[in-house]
């Protein structure tokens, strides 16, 4: 059976991420491939109900006790994502390893100690890093309550997320990551990735899926 993709959706806060991901997976659907949404974190399950908390700092943690617990998270959803994508079903996950490594690298912690804890994971046959200027993230109004949500933050976040982009090209190809711009409409960026999605889905179909890091 030709397998599902793998397509990550990674951004600034304000990006539009969110909004993106429900009308590509509705878009998907409607054009007759079956596709399902994975946010991550995954507040549900045990692991994803502690890092909420952490999240509305109603707990502490030690950075990089979270920055395993974000990792754990993953795995505790990887069976899930493989067997979707074994069964033809595309999966699209509204941030990855990608945001991982972003935050907590923007926080000080060593870049290749961040990366280690998501070696192995499903490789996303590509991701898609939707990106904002500060001017226009400060026109679509404040930022909310969560941890992270501010500027400082999302400026070492940026930073962080450019390292992230080469190391994928370098260790996965230059075709693995594809910057779009969130500045435009939300039809016009929608636009953009399903050029994009459409392609890939169609590519990987007989290839096996890959793995993160290796
Ligand atoms: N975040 C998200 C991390 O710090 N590490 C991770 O591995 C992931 C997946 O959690 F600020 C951060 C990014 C963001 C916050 O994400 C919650 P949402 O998409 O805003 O819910
Ligand atoms: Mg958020």
């Amino acid at each position: 059976m030709p397998r599902g993709a793998l397509i990550v959706l990674e951004g600034l806060d304000r990006s539009g991420k969110s909004t993106q991901v429900d009308r590509l997976v509705a878009r998907l659907n409607a054009e007759g491939h079956r596709a399902r949404l994975h946010k991550f974190p995954d507040r549900t399950t045990a692991i994803g109900k502690m890092i909420d908390a952490y999240l509305r700092s109603a707990t502490d943690l030690d950075d990089r006790a979270i920055h395993l617990l974000f990792s754990a998270n993953r795995w505790e959803c990887h069976a899930a994502i493989e067997k979707d994508l074994a069964d033809g079903i595309t999966v699209v996950a509204d941030r990855y390893a990608f945001s991982g490594i972003a935050f907590s690298a923007a926080k000080g912690l060593d870049f290749t100690y961040c990366l280690s804890p998501d070696t192995g994971l499903p490789l996303p046959d590509t991701t898609l890093y939707l990106t904002l200027s500060p001017e226009t993230a400060a026109q679509r109004g404040a930022y909310g309550a969560e941890r992270y949500e501010n500027v400082d933050t999302q400026k070492a976040v940026r930073a962080q997320f450019a390292k992230v982009a080469k190391e994928v090209a370098r260790r996965h190809g230059d075709a693995r990551w594809v910057e779009v711009s969130a500045e435009g409409s939300v039809e016009e960026v929608e636009r953009d990735i399903w050029g994009v999605v459409e392609d890939v889905v169609r590519r990987v179909k007989d290839e096996p899926v890959g793995r993160l890091w290796e």
